[in-house]
């Protein structure tokens, strides 16, 4: 049977045309949710999520802000600037996007932003409420987006045994911790493998889903994966490719065409697991303009 290919442009167009029903209901209410994106330095592909990250927000009429900084500025200047936007009351997301040029540590940057104001569920604070479950944390967006993906096209995780390829921050823990809550959406049975596993196909062959976040172009092949498979497939690589516009391609870290022939569902790049980051970050910058004006409606 042919795979199900999951859109995560279609699901991810439904939920925003939910937030803004949302948003246009509080801006009624006098509340208008903003966010305000930092990015440092030129990286390419930073450039485009940023980018995507404003046109979202004018979509949903979420009052956003872009600051955009040279490579060569200092942490001192980036920390001051965030002490600012957490006590800028306009403002309830502050997202700064990684990574970050080498001179300024990410650690330092991610602890110096409102726990309350991380619609990015990368502070401290937020990531152990989410390891344990707690109900008032931003979820971080990616593994969010692909919690969401999993629901929304049918694909409920619970007591499936669920793959992980890679252990960043970013994707690999997070969903892992996101994925095994006893909840819905969740309950599932994780596995996580990485660079340094052993007899990795023995894992991947077994699993029911595999969440693909190691950022290796075409990594998972169709020989890795079990005959009715779902594949979340996280990488965004771009890879040179002649034919292609601009002498460059978009690959994820699974091969579609051989792993299409026996999942149940997979999700393609782009238009899979990367507008639903977008479309997650929008669902937490309206969850934190709600708490902050405990909006009930
Ligand atoms: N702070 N840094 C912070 N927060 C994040 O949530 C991110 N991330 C990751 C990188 N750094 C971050 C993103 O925004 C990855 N990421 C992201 C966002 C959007 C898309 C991919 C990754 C996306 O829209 N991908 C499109 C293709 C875009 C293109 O043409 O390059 C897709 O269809 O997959």
């Amino acid at each position: 049977m042919a795979a199900q290919i999951i859109s995560g442009n279609e699901v991810a167009k439904s939920i925003r045309a939910e937030l803004k029903d949302e948003v246009s209901r509080m801006k009624a209410g006098g509340i208008t949710p903003g966010l305000v994106v930092i990015i440092v330095g030129e990286d390419a592909a930073s450039q485009v999520y940023v980018r995507k990250k404003g046109e979202a927000c004018q979509e949903l009429g979420i009052n956003s802000e872009t600051i955009r900084l040279p490579a060569d500025t200092k942490e001192a200047e980036l920390l001051a600037l965030i002490d600012k936007y957490n006590a800028d009351e306009k403002f309830d997301g502050i997202l700064v996007q990684l990574p970050l040029p080498k001179h300024i540590s990410e650690e330092k940057v991610l602890l110096r932003i409102d726990p309350g104001k991380d619609v990015d569920g990368f502070h401290p604070v937020n990531v152990g409420k989410m390891v344990i479950g707690a109900a008032d944390c931003y979820l971080p967006c990616t593994p969010h987006g692909v919690q969401e993906l999993l629901m929304r096209s049918g694909n409920d995780p619970k007591g499936k045994h669920v793959v992980v390829l890679g252990r960043s921050n970013i994707v690999g823990k997070p969903i892992t911790n996101i994925l095994l809550q006893k909840a819905p959406g969740a309950d599932a049975t994780v596995t996580i493998c990485h660079s340094r596993t052993k007899d990795l196909k023995e894992f991947t062959l077994r699993a029911d889903i595999i969440v693909a976040a190691m950022g290796v172009p075409n990594f998972l092949k169709g020989d890795m994966v079990k005959d009715g498979v779902v594949i979340m497939d996280v990488g965004v690589n771009r890879i040179s490719d002649p034919t292609a516009k601009g002498g460059c391609r978009l690959v994820g870290d699974v091969d579609f065409e051989s792993v299409k022939e026996k999942a149940k569902a997979i999700t393609p790049v782009p238009g899979g697991v990367g507008p639903m980051t977008i479309t997650m970050l929008m669902k937490n910058t309206v969850k934190a303009a709600k708490i902050h004006h405990d909006w009930k409606g």
